[in-house]
């Protein structure tokens, strides 16, 4: 059996950073995202009892790098012994460059893997098996405004809202691999910035305050925690030994951009994750001016646009 299943990444409003359990993978704070629509993973997978070994490939070339993290997926869905498989990964964004590649990528796995297996699951529980490998994956199962809930022994997860005209601007700054991987990063994190106390002690007042601005469609009270918890969350970073600073000059000029848009009434707010891209958070009618003024901004090499999307799901069984 052949499966093929597609999943857009997401970007959270309200961070992810820390493991209660790195075993388990469960994530140490709740997390709010949104999931996006134009940008996409779309996963393949193909067991089959003749091979040896899984096999990986990325847009066309091998790609053994991820292949252990997929290999232990395919294995939680389908059952340790499993045949081995083939699974062709197309992506049509930049690869582990702060981008949530990770997070589309897994959550189009466990649904292409499910399909193939023939192994029926419900949604929350593939989220679960996806969020065992890339915590952040669990959120790209659902689709629109998405609340991770981190539980001491699990994760839930559901969408919050989708009605909200929300649109995403991408700034891509530099689309090289990361030299520091997100998983690792936050670790080093818990191990031994200063602040991890403050920020896992904070989190839950901030996703509230989110779920606040969400329900009452206030923009301006969703921009200020958005940003609050952003800036927290790579203070971790810069206060980790030792340091992660995954911004650049032009992640900087980026900020002000969005600043200078908010002193002109403009509804914008800034998020960048584990990575040098930053992403700006506008209504829909306010898009074509943020877009128009990052494009213009020092170092930004390329703009993604997208509105929010659907979860993944399966495009084709034989
Ligand atoms: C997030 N990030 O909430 C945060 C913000 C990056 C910065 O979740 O270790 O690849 O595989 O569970 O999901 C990216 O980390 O981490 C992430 P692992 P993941 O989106």
């Amino acid at each position: 059996m052949r499966a093929t299943a597609q999943a857009q990444p997401n970007i959270a409003l309200i961070k992810y950073w820390g493991k209660r359990d790195a075993g388990s993978n469960l994530p140490a704070v709740s997390s709010l995202s949104l999931t996006l629509d134009t940008l996409w993973t779309r996963m393949t997978v193909e067991f089959d009892a003749a091979l040896d070994n899984d096999r990986l490939e990325l847009n066309g070339e091998t790609a053994s790098g991820m292949l252990p993290r997929v290999s232990q997926c395919l294995d939680l869905v389908a059952g340790g012994n499993r045949s081995r498989a083939t699974v062709t990964s197309e992506c049509n964004f930049p690869v582990a460059a702060g981008l949530a590649s990770s997070a589309s990528a897994f959550a189009a796995l466990v649904v292409a893997a499910s399909n193939a297996a023939e192994k029926r699951a419900d949604t929350l529980t593939l989220a679960r098996l996806a969020g065992a490998i890339s915590g952040s994956a669990a959120r790209s199962l659902y689709p629109g405004i998405v609340l991770l809930t981190a539980g001491d022994d699990d994760i839930f997860v559901e969408t919050i809202g989708s009605d909200w005209p929300l649109e995403l601007v991408v700034a891509v700054t530099d689309e090289s691999t990361k030299s520091v991987g997100s998983g690792v990063a936050m670790l080093r994190s818990a191990g031994t910035s200063p602040f991890y106390a403050g920020w896992i002690g904070h989190q839950e007042q901030d996703i509230a305050d989110a779920l606040g601005a969400i329900r009452s469609k206030d923009f301006s009270a969703l921009a200020a925690v958005a940003e609050h918890n952003c800036l927290k969350m790579h203070s971790l970073m810069w206060t980790s030994k030792p340091p992660v600073v995954y911004w650049n000059q032009s992640t900087l000029a980026c900020m002000q951009t969005v600043r200078k848009l908010q002193a002109d009434g403009v509804d914008v707010f800034f998020t960048i994750d584990a990575g040098p891209q930053l992403k700006a958070v506008c209504l829909a009618d306010a898009t074509d001016e943020v877009l128009s003024a990052l494009e213009q901004t020092s170092g930004v090499s390329r703009i993604l646009r997208s509105g929010l999307g659907a979860g993944s799901r399966s495009i084709t069984r034989s």
